[in-house]
C-alpha cells in the first residue's frame, strides 16, 4: 500500500509494535527444551490480548500463529512437536493485522552457544539488511535493494536464497510490489514510490541459492546449507525509511 494519511501510519505503527513484541516475546522464551508448538501457543495468546490477527492463519490457513523454522527449516516452519535444542538456528516469523492494517517481522539467531558460521549468517543478514535500508528511498530504483544485499553476502563469502522475496504489504500481508528480490534483478526497473510499505527480508545463505518446498506443503528448506533472514516492515519517506517493527 500507499501510507498517506494519519490513520494509515498510525494503523501500521499499530500491528507494527505488536507483531515486534510477539517476536521479541518468542525469541527470549526460546530456550532448551522448549517446542515449537509451545512457543506458537504463547503468539496466540499475545495476538488475542492485543486484539490482532495472524496473517498466516488467517490469510493463508497456516497451521500455525507465527512461522517457526529450525536449522535446515529456512522458512514457513510448521510449530509443532520438534524440540529446540543448544546451538540451533531458529528464525521466528510473526506476521499480523489489527484493523485492516498488516505487519511482518522476522529474525534468525542462534540459541545459546552453536557453530560459527551460525553467528556468522546471523550478523550478516543484520548487515545486509541495514546496507539494504539505504537504499530505500523514494524515486530509487527496487532493484538497489537486492543488488547490495547480494553485494553484502559475497563480501562475506556467502550467497543470497533466490527464490524468497520481500514484498509489499499493508492492506494485506503480501501485495504489490510483489518481489524485492535479494540480488540485482536485470528487468526490474520499478521505482520506489514516497509512502511506500513493504517487508525487506533477506535471506543470507551459505552456499545454495534456492529452497525447495518439504511435502508437508509450507516448509522451505535447503539440503545443506544453512540461512538467516532479518525482516522489518518500513514505510518509506523523502525523510528516510520509518521501520514499524522495530
Ligand atoms: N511472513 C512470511 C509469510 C508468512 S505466510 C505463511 C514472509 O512473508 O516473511 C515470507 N515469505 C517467504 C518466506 S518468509
Ligand atoms: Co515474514
Ligand atoms: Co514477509
Amino acid at each position: 500500500m500507499i501510507a498517506k494519511t494519519e490513520e494509515d501510519f498510525n494503523g501500521l505503527k499499530e500491528i507494527g509494535r505488536i507483531v515486534a513484541f510477539i517476536r521479541d516475546e518468542l525469541v527470549q522464551r526460546t530456550t532448551p527444551g522448549t517446542t515449537t508448538k509451545e512457543l506458537d501457543d504463547i503468539a496466540g495468546e499475545l495476538f488475542e490480548k492485543e486484539g490482532a490477527l495472524s496473517a498466516p492463519k488467517n490469510e493463508y490457513n497456516f497451521p500455525g500463529y507465527t512461522c517457526i523454522s529450525v536449522n535446515e527449516e529456512v522458512a514457513h516452519g510448521i510449530p509443532g512437536d520438534r524440540v529446540i535444542h543448544e546451538g540451533d538456528l531458529v528464525n521466528i516469523d510473526v506476521s499480523g493485522s489489527k484493523n485492516g492494517y498488516f505487519a511482518d517481522t522476522g529474525i534468525s539467531f542462534v540459541v545459546g552457544e552453536g557453530e560459527e558460521v551460525l553467528t556468522k549468517i546471523c550478523y550478516v543478514a543484520k548487515k545486509a539488511f541495514e546496507e539494504g535500508l539505504k537504499k530505500a528511498k523514494p524515486g530509487s530504483k527496487k532493484s538497489g535493494i537486492g543488488k547490495v544485499v547480494y553485494q553484502t553476502a559475497k563480501q562475506h563469502g556467502l550467497t543470497v536464497i533466490k527464490n524468497l522475496t520481500g514484498h509489499g504489504i499493508g492492506r494485506t500481508i503480501h501485495e504489490a510490489p510483489d518481489h524485492i528480490y535479494n540480488y540485482k534483478e536485470t528487468w526490474d526497473d520499478e521505482l520506489l514510490k514516497e509512502g511506500m510499505v513493504i517487508a525487506f527480508e533477506p535471506f543470507i545463505s551459505t552456499f545454495e541459492e534456492e529452497v525447495f518446498q518439504l511435502e508437508d506443503g509450507w516448509t522451505y528448506a535447503t539440503e545443506k546449507s544453512y540461512v538467516a533472514q532479518l525482516e522489518h516492515t518500513i514505510i518509506l519517506t523523502k525523510n528516510g525509511p520509518i521501520i514499524i517493527t522495530l
